[in-house]
């Protein structure tokens, strides 16, 4: 067991890549620079979302997962550019090279973000904020990308921490601060916190980590499961997580808990297609593709069942997974069950074939 002292010791940094593949096609590309760009999704007409924007998308509203069109509404100068995987791969292969050299205590959560614990790092440098500072200068020198970074004791707070003066910050949150800034915390932002449970708080009059922490952990136990004791910790700045370094990524998927029972089948299918597509986007941004997809359902009741198909090959096209999903739903014969839960998983991954082109040229730029 873990003492608190031993957990108070812990010198934790998160690194999470600025607009990461917008920053890499104007790197790559100097034309770009300094241009609203979208990378992924596709003009009006040809559907698509938006996978990242660059800073000077985002003044417009322009925002991840957005729907092209939406896009494009907003700020109609957008330029749309197919993203190009093995190159990110490429790149997220540097920023883990340069993580080596000050620890191998390194946990990837995608390509662009990663955990980090220094509290021995290789070099004895002893600060991790100096740590900090000088891979976001390698990553600058070596890179030519900007990182943010978030230093503090433990997963949760570090985390919050990097993502507090993006682009290129570097925020500590230290011991004496923690609790009061988790106090101030919107209760979205604690991990593990969804939309639904975000929406059951609200409506418990909780809306902050000052607000959870009045919960005494028996009652937070007793309102939202397991994780309520997780809640109980964190809300209180606590997060005993260590950094694991050999965690592969076994899965990715992504499921929703409806307001309402659905009954109608074409209702379901409209589910199945939206968590489809964010499972779709969480494998490109991973890298991955999977042959074994996965449906989940919940009922109203609570029963839960699983169904699964195998494919030939893997696979991580919306088309063939939301198809999939809808097949497997069909075979359950869902007509006139109440489902208040769907989920999508793939699993079994192999590796990702590159299929993008390189894009030496502007002219060349795909504006599809
Ligand atoms: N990504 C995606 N679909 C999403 C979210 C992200 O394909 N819904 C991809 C594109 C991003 C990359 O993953 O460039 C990293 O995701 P981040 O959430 O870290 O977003 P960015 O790095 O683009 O921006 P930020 O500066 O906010 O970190
Ligand atoms: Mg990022």
């Amino acid at each position: 067991m873990e003492t608190s002292s031993n957990i108070q010791r812990r010198k934790i940094i998160h690194i999470d890549m600025d607009a990461f593949y917008a920053s890499v096609e104007q790197r790559d590309n100097p034309e770009l620079r300094g241009k609203a760009l979208a990378v992924g999704g596709s003009p009006e007409g040809r559907g698509g979302v938006v996978a990242t924007a660059s800073y000077e998308a985002r003044k417009f509203g322009v925002r991840s997962a957005m729907p092209s069109k939406q896009a494009l509404q907003l700020c109609p100068e957008i330029i749309f550019v197919r993203p190009r995987f093995a190159v990110y791969k490429e790149v997220s292969q540097g920023i883990r090279e340069i993580f080596r050299r000050y620890t191998d205590l390194i946990e990837p959560l995608s390509l662009d973000e990663a955990y980090l614990d220094v509290t021995k790092d290789k070099l004895g440098i002893g600060s991790a904020i100096d740590i900090a500072k000088q891979i976001k200068q390698a990553i600058k020198d070596e890179l030519q990308l900007t990182a943010s970074a978030g230093v503090s004791i433990n997963k949760f707070v570090a985390k919050i921490a990097s993502d507090m003066n993006k682009p290129d910050g570097l925020t500590f949150i230290g011991p004496s601060t923690i609790e009061s800034f988790m106090e101030k915390l919107p209760v979205e932002k604690f991990f593990g916190v969804g939309k639904v449970t975000a929406e059951k708080m609200k409506k418990m009059g909780l809306f902050t980590g000052a607000d959870l922490k009045t919960l005494p952990e028996d009652d937070m136990h007793r309102h939202f499961g397991k994780a309520g004791r997780f809640y109980y910790q964190i809300c209180r700045g606590i997060d005993v997580r260590e950094v694991q370094p050999n965690r592969e990524t076994k899965s990715i998927g992504a499921e929703d808990t409806f307001a309402y029972d659905l009954t109608e089948i074409d209702e379901m299918y409209i589910e199945l297609d939206k968590i489809s597509k964010t499972v779709c986007n969480r494998l490109e941004h991973h890298g991955l593709k999977g042959r074994t997809i996965t449906l989940k359902i919940k009922y109203s009741d609570f029963k839960q069942i699983t169904r699964n198909h195998s494919m030939a090959q893997p696979v991580d096209d919306l088309p063939t997974v939301s198809e999939t999903a809808k097949k497997l739903l069909l075979a359950t014969e869902p007509d006139g069950k109440r489902i208040r839960l769907l989920g999508v998983t793939l699993s079994n991954f192999g590796e990702i074939a590159p299929k993008q082109r390189r894009v030496d040229h502007p002219d060349q730029l795909f504006l599809f």
